[in-house]
């Protein structure tokens, strides 16, 4: 076949070129040789190559490590529990009470001693008991557990940990009961936690501070998370003080010249530029009895159109019972935007000043106001001057700190001769006199 013969002629050729080829090379070039070459690697190829491959490995196991450990987010769950030997006490409704603390502490050291020496003591973070409540079988208390885990293991660890809860407080040893008749946990979102978990008055700046404040400071983030500006036209008038998620209380004062709630705002945070939360002003309630230019009944609640979510940032002051007494000397601390002086700047962060009270029969001696102190009003700052409140700063809250660190306002920045004068302490709407007023108009 012409096929057959025309292969059999290529065939023939290229037998022949290899040959010539072959016979062109070089006596030392060995075709064997030269591919044996091309397939060899040198030892520092080698080494390159085993050290990419170690690096690789490095990071691949150092990002697994990575999204395990650092990609774990906050879960809460929360949890009732029962505890049929206690007594139901009125003073576990009394936020701060000795009894109420107590009962808390005992509580959350029970919880974690379970996790801690569970399968989930790197998951588990604290409990938190939320509030007491009297039933048929004796106290329930609603508790709030914090982990931190990947998403991912969700479901595993809400498992363990309601096995963990379950095997813990079925045995007659602890004082604590679960309700078997409900699901142990249910989980709840970070947001509605940490309002639940922020919803208890007057936790803020440490008390006593660890350095010496001397004159008006910079206040962190967290110190002073009731404190509010209300503002006109975005520009900041008045101080005021979150007394509950939706009511503020400040002075009668701030509202001498605008009255309309549609044309204030109520800011968030510790500057004023760029606030944490900001509010729309629902309504203004002024004592009735304040006599816009005077002095006396100095004080007015602002209602919230909507409310604030508690954080750790924005959450309520505690307010006093109407008996609660402050001592002359007491140290107490004013906080505000006011100006560094009169008709000086205003500043963007909020400030903190510590003054002492002072009695208001020091107050009224004739070189200091003479008589203009009433029993609606407190006094506090230094006969020397230097440390006080100052225009901006109206409204605001004076506060002093309790046992535990719990701060109550006592105080409302309403007027004075000047700023840090010699003989003109400042003067502040007394939160007691006027607690029955308060509770009359905002039901706190
Ligand atoms: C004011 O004008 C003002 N030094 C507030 C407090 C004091 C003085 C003035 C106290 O808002």
């Amino acid at each position: 076949m012409p096929g057959d013969l025309r292969e059999q002629d290529l065939s023939k050729h290229m037998v022949k070129d290899y040959d010539t080829e072959e016979k062109k090379r070089p006596i030392l070039e060995k075709p064997g040789t030269l591919q044996r070459r091309t397939h060899s690697l040198k030892p520092w190829m080698i080494f390159l190559i085993t050290t990419a491959i170690v690096l690789a490995l490095a990071i691949i196991v150092g990002l697994l490590v990575y999204f395990l450990e650092y990609e774990q987010t906050i879960h809460y769950y929360q949890a009732s529990l029962q505890m049929p030997s206690i007594d139901y006490n009125p003073d576990f409704s009394v936020e701060h009470s000795k009894i109420k603390t107590d009962l808390k502490q005992k509580i959350n050291n029970e919880i974690d001693k379970i996790f801690q020496r569970s399968s989930l003591h790197h998951h588990y973070i604290q409990s938190h008991v939320v509030n007491f409540r009297p039933n048929n079988h004796g106290l329930k208390a609603n508790i709030l557990l914090r982990f931190k885990f990947t998403s991912n293991n969700a479901n595993t660890i809400k498992r363990q940990a309601n096995e963990i809860v379950h095997n813990n407080l079925k045995s007659s040893e602890s004082f604590l009961k679960i309700d078997t008749s409900l699901p142990y946990l249910t989980e709840v979102n970070g947001t509605q936690a940490e309002h639940v978990l922020n919803s208890c008055c007057g936790l803020g700046m440490e008390y006593p501070p660890m350095e010496r404040v001397t004159h008006g400071q910079i206040a962190s983030q967290a110190a002073w998370p009731w404190q509010a500006s209300l503002q006109m036209d975005g520009t900041h008038f008045c101080g005021a003080s979150l007394i509950s998620a939706t009511w503020l209380l400040t002075a009668a004062h701030c509202f001498d010249n605008q009255k309309n709630p549609k044309m204030w705002m109520a800011s968030f945070g510790t500057t004023l530029r760029a606030p944490l939360v900001r509010r729309k002003v629902q309504s203004i309630i002024v004592h009735e009895n304040y006599a816009p230019h005077k002095h006396e009944d100095d004080i007015a609640v602002v209602k919230l159109a909507t409310p604030v979510l508690f954080s750790e940032n924005v959450h309520r002051v505690c307010l006093p019972n109407a008996t609660f007494e402050v001592l002359p000397k007491s140290k107490v601390f004013v906080t505000g935007w006011g100006a560094l002086k009169a008709s000086g700047p205003f500043p963007n962060t909020l400030r903190q000043v510590e003054v002492e009270v002072l009695s208001s029969d020091v107050c009224n001696r004739v070189y200091v106001y003479g008589g203009a102190v009433s029993s609606g009003m407190i006094c506090a700052g230094f006969l020397a001057g230097e440390r006080d409140a100052c225009e901006g700063d109206s409204g605001g809250p004076l506060v002093i700190a309790q046992d535990q660190n719990i701060w109550y306002l006592i105080g409302i920045v309403s007027w004075g001769i000047g700023c840090g004068k010699e003989n003109k302490p400042g003067l502040y709407t007394k939160v007691t006199h006027y607690r029955d007023w308060i509770k009359s108009k905002a039901n706190i």
